[in-house]
């Protein structure tokens, strides 16, 4: 039956915020998680991802966990190393323990964001294209989908892992024109992605159905994802205000854009 009660961590982040304020529309009740409190929630769980106590608190009893929770932009390794690394592990290992059946894993297209962008008239960019991680952050992605692939092989635990594009309420650059995911269809793959059948590992691109996509989502389409929006109508005012993309320029040349020339630095 399908999954109700889902344990979203980085419940705080801002792509936790917009699911909070999505999901329980799609007909789930939510469990927060998050370092930080979450504002306006008494009842979320304070707690770091280093604390395996509270995480198997945390999943007891859930269908699901959408894991969002992490550093979410490029960091020291030894920082992506204790949050995205050792943390997923030990979201995993609570999960394995409490008997969770199903995780969404917030990947990202950073895990792939050395692959060159496609021009106007090349394939898109295939979901098995190989990893090319554009940072340590995008290293931790890779390792994330790795492990997930692992705890489905020995332990049956399934995950679909999501290579998300850039999921704010509009897209404010001309990359996020190939690669935004609305808020809206944010939480209708979520939804896909929690309650699909035998997914095993599934990895998959998360994004909305963008005129100008770089990716394929047939594989998110599989899986019952029907996205409903595209970033075209933003175009006219970006392109007016940054131009087209440059081939010729670095930070243009990638999927992972300036990630891969001059990423931005998680803050704490
Ligand atoms: P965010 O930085 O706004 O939120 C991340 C949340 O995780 C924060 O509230 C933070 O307090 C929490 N967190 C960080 N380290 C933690 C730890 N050790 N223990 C417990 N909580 C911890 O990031 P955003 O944009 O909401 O992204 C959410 C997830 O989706 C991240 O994993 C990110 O890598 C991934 N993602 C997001 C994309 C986007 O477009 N927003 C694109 C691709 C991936
Ligand atoms: C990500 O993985 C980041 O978490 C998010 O903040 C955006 O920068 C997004 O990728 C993007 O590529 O636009």
């Amino acid at each position: 039956s399908a999954p109700r009660t889902v344990l979203l961590t980085g419940a705080a982040g801002g792509l936790g915020t917009l699911m909070r304020g999505l999901l329980p529309a799609h007909g789930y009740a939510l469990r927060l998680f998050d370092m930080v409190p979450v504002e306006g929630e008494p009842d979320a769980i304070t707690a770091d991802l280093g604390d395996k106590e509270a995480l198997r608190e945390a999943v007891r009893g859930v269908d699901a966990i959408i894991h969002l929770a992490g550093i979410s932009l490029e960091a020291s390794f030894d920082k992506i190393l204790r949050a995205n690394i050792e943390g997923t592990y030990n979201l995993y290992e609570a999960a394995l323990a409490e008997g969770v059946r199903r995780i969404v894993f917030a990947s990202s297209n950073h895990a792939v964001g050395f692959t060159p962008r496609p021009l106007p008239g090349d394939p898109l960019i295939p979901i098995d294209t190989p990893r090319r991680p554009d940072t340590f952050y995008g290293l931790s992605k890779s390792f994330g989908e790795d492990l997930a692939q692992l705890y489905w092989d020995r332990h049956g635990l399934e995950t679909v892992s999501v290579r998300i594009g850039s999921c704010f309420p509009e897209p404010t650059s001309v990359r996020m024109l190939s690669v935004w995911m609305s808020p809206a269809d944010g939480a209708r793959l979520f939804d896909a992605a929690l309650t699909a059948e035998n997914v095993g590992h599934t990895v998959i691109h998360g994004s909305s159905d963008n005129t100008r996509l770089w990716w394929d989502l047939t594989t998110a389409r599989s899986l019952g994802y029907d996205p409903q929006d595209d970033s075209e109508e933003y175009a006219a005012k970006l392109v007016a205000e940054h131009g087209e993309l440059d081939p010729d320029n670095p930070d243009h040349a990638h999927l992972g854009g300036h990630f891969c020339t001059n990423p931005p630095i998680w803050p704490y």
